[in-house]
């Protein structure tokens, strides 16, 4: 794995606490290595890792005092700038941290934002950064931060931390207001063209998901685009929706998202809540899983939690178990139960998408359909709306002048089709993807 390196990387210590009381039994078996990755994405040069066992964590300073004896001898020893704690710690027991080691403390939420402000591109997914990283803020301001290399920037104190720190806490009031003023209007915007995919009848599939589980990669492959997919967390800030590039799924549309991560900074959680908001509109999310992940688990619990914290449990979701070449399983694509909205892919390789097409058919569509019908002459609009849907597979004139179509579709659709006078089904019957052209 490779990461950029800034021109001066910041000697960090890490340290990581398992707390005895707070382990759940389903726990990630590898959390020390997601933190590094994490630490190594913000650009971090990682001189010693702490870890530790706690009962609880101690008011004022979050580490018991032997260890924060232990992290503050190994600063001073390894001349460190910089000690990244692995949770979220209070304004205070930062602060006192802060003083008892002589250099800069950033916790887990602080982290994370950092990295987001590393990676956010769009104007919108900026505007979220900051608002995020200024809430974050605002409890901290009163911390004395003269002695450290705040005019540096580095980590945690990247995007608004650099000039918004010189401020004082009116001022950054003022911004957040600001902010989610223009959110709002982009939010209104968005309410808008949901409006009109609505009035389209696209639906929409969104792609969910733990960071780094393939989310993009099989975006790319389901849409022929080229988004940034990279092996690092956090890869796509920005949420895409685009049409999909496979004719037998008709007017489908999908959505690529931000990742999740095991406790996401709620300021993260409520700053996105327009790329979130694409997430509710969604008529199908598709839970894409890294099944080479030994924590896959662990990681698709925190997702269904988070999904539920996010009130969009009722939502029809599709598990998608992908990096199944990764995970080393002979003859995967036999696991997948489309009908049950279970299936095995490899999204870097494109196999076993036959069987989340036909998957996502059946729950989006209600099945798929091939048949022949006739349109009375009146009804023009509606072949030509066939046509952009890219239902129709062949087109005749019958012996009494009318209109005759062999179509494929989903079964939805043909319902709601029949209904409408001059439109007549000569024979349908239920195809799979195998047998749809
Ligand atoms: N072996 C293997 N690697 C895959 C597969 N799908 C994705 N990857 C790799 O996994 C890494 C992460 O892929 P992304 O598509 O960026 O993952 P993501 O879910 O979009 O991640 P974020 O945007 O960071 O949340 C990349 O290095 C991909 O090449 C797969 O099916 N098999
Ligand atoms: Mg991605």
């Amino acid at each position: 794995m490779s990461y950029s390196t800034q021109e001066s990387q910041q000697k960090a210590i890490l340290v990581h606490v398992e707390f005895y009381d707070f382990n759940k039994i389903n726990s990630p078996l590898n959390a020390v290595n997601e933190f590094k990755e994490l630490s190594l994405s913000s650009g971090a040069s990682i001189v010693a890792n702490v870890t530790g066992k706690l009962n609880r964590p101690n008011s004022s300073l979050f580490l018991g005092k032997g260890k924060a004896e232990e992290v503050r001898d190994l600063v001073e020893e390894l001349c460190a700038e910089l000690v990244i704690i692995n949770h979220e710690l209070s304004p205070s027991q930062e602060r006192n941290l802060e003083t008892f080691f002589g250099a800069r403390v950033l916790d887990r939420t602080g982290l994370i934002l950092d990295i987001f402000s590393t990676r956010a591109s769009s104007h919108v997914g900026k505007l979220q950064v900051e608002l995020a990283q200024l809430t974050h803020l605002s409890t901290r301001l009163v911390r004395g931060w003269s002695h450290l290399e705040r005019q540096k920037g580095g980590i945690g104190l990247r995007g608004p931390g650099e000039t918004q720190l010189e401020t004082d806490r009116r001022l950054v009031g003022q911004r957040i207001k600001t902010i989610k003023k223009r959110l709002d209007k982009t939010h209104k915007q968005k309410e808008v063209n949901r409006y009109s995919r609505k009035k389209s009848r696209n639906k929409l599939a969104a792609l969910v998901g733990y960071t780094n589980a393939g989310k993009t990669t099989l975006f790319n492959a389901l849409t022929e685009n080229s988004q940034y997919a990279a092996d690092k967390p956090f890869a796509t800030l920005d949420s895409v929706t685009r049409k999909n590039a496979i004719p037998e799924l008709g007017p489908i549309l999908f959505s690529d998202t931000v990742g999740f991560i095991s406790n996401l900074p709620t300021q993260l959680v409520e700053s996105f809540k327009a790329t979130l908001d694409e997430l509710r509109s969604a008529d199908l999310l598709v839970h894409v899983v890294d099944i080479a992940d030994q924590d896959f688990r662990f990681k698709m619990d925190q997702v269904t939690d988070l999904l539920s914290d996010l009130n969009l449990s009722h939502i029809p979701i599709l598990r998608v178990n992908n990096k199944s070449d990764k995970a080393g399983i002979i003859d995967y694509r036999s696991l997948s139960k489309p009908e049950a909205g279970e299936v095995w892919v490899s999204a870097e390789n494109s196999e076993g998408l036959e069987e989340l097409i036909h998957s996502i058919n059946i729950f989006l569509r209600g099945g798929l359909f091939k048949g022949w019908v006739t349109l009375e002459p009146s009804l023009g609009d509606l072949r030509s709306e066939l046509y952009s849907s890219r239902s129709v597979i062949e087109e005749t004139i019958n012996n009494l002048g009318l209109i005759q179509l062999s179509i494929q579709i989903g079964g939805d659709e043909l319902s709601e089709l029949e209904k409408i006078e001059g439109f007549e089904v000569l024979d349908k019957e239920k195809i799979t993807i195998k047998e749809a052209i």
